[in-house]
């Protein structure tokens, strides 16, 4: 065994890592192929069901995406969990409003043939359908308790991750997500009543899939396509 590596130099508390654990590596490699197999059957869906989900699944989701590791440690994500009909109402109304234009106008031709493939247009009947609409936002920055600012730091990656994590723990819940990014965002400050410090990042739509929904016939990209090694 090797000894302890460099320890920064830092009066602040430190404790001794105990939630690691060594698997050998024949436990190893069936680990990261089950996890695999686990996400590689997670698919993006855009037809749901109005079946309801228990509140407590969503709150252990969202514990799962508050683990992910963020600048500084300062955890700056917000999540705005929605189920309120008439809120989801008025986000889908807004929504739709921004991604009319975006079809219809905004879009470049060569993003509207990406896009393609996927089926997508300006119509969100999910999100009034699903049970759940989790807003999640990213904060610019903090507030002090006398109400100054607080820098945060890479806001974007850590949002992201933690983005990840909260995909991640709905699939493995056994529940399907859209991962949903009308832009401008700027209305979901509005309709939820969050501060300027608070960067809309993207729209989660969460339930269970409807009957017989379908998804698109695309895949995923080789692990040659995805990764270059370069050993020694
Ligand atoms: N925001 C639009 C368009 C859209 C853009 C990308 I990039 C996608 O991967 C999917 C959709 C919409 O939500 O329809």
């Amino acid at each position: 065994m090797t000894g302890p590596d460099h320890r920064p130099a830092s009066d602040a508390p430190f404790l001794p890592l105990s939630t690691w654990r060594e698997y050998p590596p024949d436990q190893m490699l069936a680990r990261a192929r089950a996890f695999y197999a686990e996400l590689s059957g997670r698919r993006t869906v855009r037809q749901f069901s109005d079946r309801p989900v228990p509140k407590e699944v969503i709150e252990q989701c969202l514990l799962a995406a508050g683990t992910a590791p963020s600048g500084a440690n300062l955890q700056p994500w917000r999540f705005v969990v929605i189920s309120d009909p008439s809120a989801k109402a008025a986000i889908r109304d807004a929504a739709e409003r921004e991604e009319r234009e975006f079809y219809r106008h905004r879009a470049p031709r060569e993003w509207l043939a990406a896009l393609a493939p996927l089926g997508t247009d300006e119509h969100k009947p999910y999100l009034e359908t699903a049970p759940w609409l989790i807003a999640v936002f990213g904060e610019r920055y903090g507030l002090s308790p006398a109400g100054g600012r607080l820098s945060h730091y890479y806001v974007t990656e850590s949002v992201g991750i933690a983005t990840g994590f909260l995909i991640a723990a709905l699939h493995h819940a056994g529940l399907v997500t859209l991962t949903h990014t009308p832009s401008p965002m700027g209305f979901l400050n509005d309709l939820l009543g969050r501060p300027p410090n608070e960067k809309p990042f993207l729209l989660l739509v969460v339930g269970y899939p409807a009957e017989r929904a379908q998804v698109p016939d695309i895949g995923r990209k080789a692990l040659s396509e995805i990764v270059s090694w370069t050993e020694g």
